[in-house]
């Protein structure tokens, strides 16, 4: 099984694809489990805690997370839904499609997330700390939401050009 994972490539900031709204996942199956696999593969390889599919140009509601330290409870999470949300923290917040960059961000510190699983059965998360943050962060890619939205268009605007001069000095390194 090991031998036929496949790294997907991850979009980068400012790509206009991460700014697109992802349709609900209608059937879950084989083909789905098999971008869940290759989600899991993706994030762990990175390394990140979290992946939406967003970030990897499919625009359909899936995202994979693991918080945990061992990289052994992986969270397969299709058409998720943010039901509740209460509270207030800050956490510094980095993301796999804008690398390098971490900010401190103020969201909701407890959330109640409902799901489909990868056997297609719903359930509901309860979640705070970094999990909480995680789902939120994810569920804001499926929207075409990204963390630097939460800051000051001069800060984004910063951080934008940042990423682009970086991208045309790899360009040029070619
Ligand atoms: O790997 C990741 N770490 C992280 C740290 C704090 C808050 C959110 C995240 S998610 C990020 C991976 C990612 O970009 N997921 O979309
Ligand atoms: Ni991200």
């Amino acid at each position: 099984m090991e031998f036929f994972v496949s790294l997907l490539d991850i979009l980068l900031f400012p790509d206009p694809q991460l700014r697109k709204v992802a349709a609900p996942v209608n059937t879950v199956d084989g083909r789905v489990a098999a971008l869940a696999d290759d989600m899991l593969e993706t994030m762990y390889n990175a390394p990140g805690i979290g992946l939406a599919a967003t970030q990897i140009n499919v625009h359909e509601r899936l995202v994979v997370i693991d918080v945990s330290e061992e990289n052994d409870q992986p969270l397969v999470l299709i058409n998720p839904v943010l039901v509740h949300s209460e509270g207030e923290a800050e956490m510094q917040e980095g993301c796999l499609s804008i690398p390098e960059i971490y900010e401190t961000i103020k969201r909701p510190s407890h959330v109640t997330v409902e799901a489909v699983d990868r056997e297609g059965s719903p359930f509901k998360l309860d979640a705070d700390g970094l999990l909480a943050v995680c789902l939120q962060h994810e569920i804001d890619h499926l929207d075409g939401k990204l963390f630097v939205d939460y800051l000051s268009p001069l800060k984004r605007n910063r951080i934008r050009k940042k990423m682009i001069k970086a991208a045309r000095e790899l360009e040029d390194n070619d």
